[in-house]
Formats: structure tokens, sequence, C-alpha cells
């Protein structure tokens, strides 16, 4: 019988590595509070992404959270509903509203001929996501919010190592959020950072995540705790050294995917995007019912049944959640509504076998009719 398989499993170093590196945290007895491997992270993060400026933090949701308060953000964001509860979360938290824009149909990114007719005199931003490591549209993003005087956060979650035209990713806006929770292509167990190019940005940040204290005596914004430890940021020293290698042997998998599922009716894979180095975060395909003969949910089923762990990433829809008040309409975003209900991202990772990825292909085509 074979293991379980489920949609992602955590990368990490030998134990010995890892062991190694956590030796000086015994001498030091420093834990956290921007300690040494915090610094040393930084450092090396900001090379490896080629960012001018990055702070690490607890996780990405608080990456994404405090960066729209160090923003001053007020009255209405322009968002995604097609994300990861995250996302639309840390607008609500920060009391402005989200105003949901649909995605296209080709890679789920943001519909970028939709934004302007959503502006209002109260929106103050744009919060894309480059969703499954989909790069946006930042140049179409970038001349609608110079135009409107809008700022512009992406949710980069799923970018960690992309990039366009030669840049790293989070050159593009005015910041940008990245996770490293253990389900990312890169981890720190748990953690996030923050890339940004205005230096006072970067200042109030720093205070946002350390209870807004300014000194031992001065404490100027209402903040949180967000600060990354020596645990976590010695986990990202050791990830980073491998990183690279990880991400070809996602690639290898996503191409035994597509030699396998591409050229079947009824199952698209979002095409390879022009000007992109990818770093194949996720695997997701949707199907065509009326092609393919079975639905997502049957296919979902019967992976399941065969200890094939897929997810229905991102179903439900954001702007369906319960939690919010006034409640939002999801046909008023219909392209990912259709999207959410079809879609299936399939196990992803770098250890997963290639003869697994066979198995789980032959799977999803006993289901069709
Ligand atoms: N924005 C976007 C667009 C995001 O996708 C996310 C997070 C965020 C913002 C916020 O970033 P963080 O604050 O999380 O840093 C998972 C992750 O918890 C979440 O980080 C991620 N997105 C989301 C897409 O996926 P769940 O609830 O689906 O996780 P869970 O526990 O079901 O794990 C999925 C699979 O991963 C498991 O079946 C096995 C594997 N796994 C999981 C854990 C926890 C491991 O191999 N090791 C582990 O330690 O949310």
């Amino acid at each position: 019988m074979p293991d379980k398989i489920l949609v992602t499993r955590s990368s990490m170093p030998d134990f010995d590595e890892y062991a190694e590196e956590i030796k000086s945290i015994w001498d030091s007895h420093w834990l956290t509070n921007m300690g040494p491997k915090h610094q040393e992270l930084q450092k090396q993060l900001k090379e490896y992404l080629s960012v001018e400026n990055i702070d690490l933090l607890t996780n990405g949701h608080m990456a994404l959270e405090l960066s729209m308060q160090a923003l001053g953000l007020m009255g209405e964001v322009i968002t995604t509903p097609f994300t990861f509860a995250s996302t639309t979360q840390a607008i609500v938290r920060n009391g402005l509203k989200p105003v949901f824009c649909d995605v296209n149909p080709v890679d789920f990114t943001m519909d970028v001929t939709k934004i302007e007719s959503l502006i209002t005199d109260k929106t103050s931003a744009i919060v894309p996501v480059h969703v499954y490591g989909n790069v946006c549209n930042v140049e179409e993003i970038e001349r609608i919010a110079k135009k409107h005087n809008l700022k512009v956060i992406y949710d980069a979650a799923h970018t960690f190592g992309v990039r366009y035209k030669g840049k790293g990713i989070a050159s593009f806006g005015d910041v940008s959020c990245f996770s490293f929770h253990a389900t990312k292509v890169y981890n720190t167990i748990e953690g996030g950072a923050v890339c940004y190019h205005d230096a006072k940005f970067g200042e109030t940040l720093a205070r946002l995540k350390n209870f807004g204290i300014k000194d031992t005596e001065t404490v100027s914004e209402i903040g949180a705790n967000a600060k990354m430890n020596e645990f976590c940021a010695a986990m990202g020293l050791c990830n980073l050294r491998h990183v690279d290698a990880e991400i070809a042997k996602r690639k290898a998998a996503v191409e035994r995917y597509k030699q396998n599922l591409a050229s079947v009716d009824g199952i698209y894979f979002v095409p390879e995007q022009k000007d992109v180095q990818q770093n194949y975060a996720y695997l997701p395909v949707v199907f065509d019912k009326d092609v393919f003969g079975a639905d997502r949910d049957e296919v979902f089923e019967v992976l399941g049944q065969n200890d094939i762990g897929a997810r229905k990433y991102f179903y439900p829809l954001t702007n369906t959640f319960d939690c919010y008040e006034p409640k939002f309409d999801a046909n008023e975003t219909p392209v990912a509504l259709k999207i959410s209900q079809n879609i299936l991202t399939l196990p992803l990772y770098a250890d997963l076998a290639l003869e697994d990825v066979d198995r789980i292909c032959s799977v999803i085509l006993s289901c069709k009719k």
C-alpha cells in the first residue's frame, strides 16, 4: 500500500545541517528580537530576491496586515477574491473595505481591464495576488495606480524566487509580501517578509512589528508582535542553500504532469508566462466537465479514495465568506467563481517521485468519461 500523498510536503534540510546552524543560539541565548540569524537571513534574502529593502516577519499574513497599516490606507481597496483567506482578512482587519475585481481566465490573476471601473474617490490601494506564482500584469497595474494615485501592495506569498524580465518579482509595486510558511517553495517553518522601496515605510513597519516601540521610552504606533525568531531564521538560512535545487525538482514534476495530462481534452493548465522565471509553487488544473466527463469534485473524491490529497485551492472564493458583513456577491466576479468551482491543485513538492506523478495522473485519467 503506497503512503498517502498530500498536496505538499515541507522542504527540510538534513537534521545535522540544522543542528549545526542552531548551535550558536545555545551559546548566545539570543532567541528572538532581530538577533544575528535574523540579520544574516535578511541580508542573504535581500540579495537572493534582488530587492532594495526587506524586513522579516512571523508570517505572510502579518506581512500583509502590517504593510497596509504602515501605508496608512483608508476607505476601499481593490483586490481579488481568488486567493487564500489571508489576503482579504488582512484588508478587513485594517478596517478597509475590499472591492472585488474579477480575475482573467488565463492565469487567474486580477483582470486589469476591470480595475478602473471599480475605482471611486474612496479607493486608496490595489492589492493583487500573484496567485500560484503566476505573475500579475504588473505594467498595467502600475499605469493604473500612477494615474489614480493609488498604492500597490502585491500579495507575493506564492512567488518566492520568481523573476519577471530579469527583475526580482518584489521590484514591482510599492510593497510585496512573501510567505515562508511550511507549505511554501521556501520555508522558515512559519515566516514572511515585506519588500519595499520607501525607507520611511520601512521604519514604520519595523516599529509596527515590535509593538510600535520607537525607543525604550517611546511607543509611537499601535503595533503588534510580528518578529521572526532565531530558530525560524536558522531554518531559513539552511533552506536557502537548497532552494534552487528544490525548484528544479518541482519543475521536473510539473513537466511530468504535463507529459501525462496536458494533451487531454477538458483539462486546462496555465500556459507558461512570457519573460517569467517560474518557481513551480503550485500545480493548478481546471476541469471542464462537458469535455472531460467528470467534474472537479468527482476527480477530487476519486483521488482521495486512492490516498491522494489534492486540494481545492482557492475554493470557496473569499467574497463568499460568512464572516463578512455586509455580505459580498460572488456573481460580480463570475470568472473567479467558475474557476474556483472547477479547479484542483495537484500534489507538488520537491521530493514527489515521478512514478507517483504517473500514478496520480492515471487515477485522474480513470475518471474520464
Ligand atoms: N496570501 C496567500 C495568497 C496565501 O496563500 C497565504 C498562505 C498567505 C497570504 C498567508 O501566509 P502565511 O501567514 O500562512 O505565511 C496552507 C498554509 O497554511 C498557508 O500558508 C497557505 N497560504 C495556504 C495556501 O495553504 P492550509 O490550511 O491549506 O494548510 P494545511 O495545514 O492543510 O497544509 C496543507 C498540506 O501541507 C498538508 O496536507 C501537508 C502539508 N504540510 C503542512 C504543514 C502544516 C506539511 O508538509 N508540513 C506542515 O508543517 O493552508
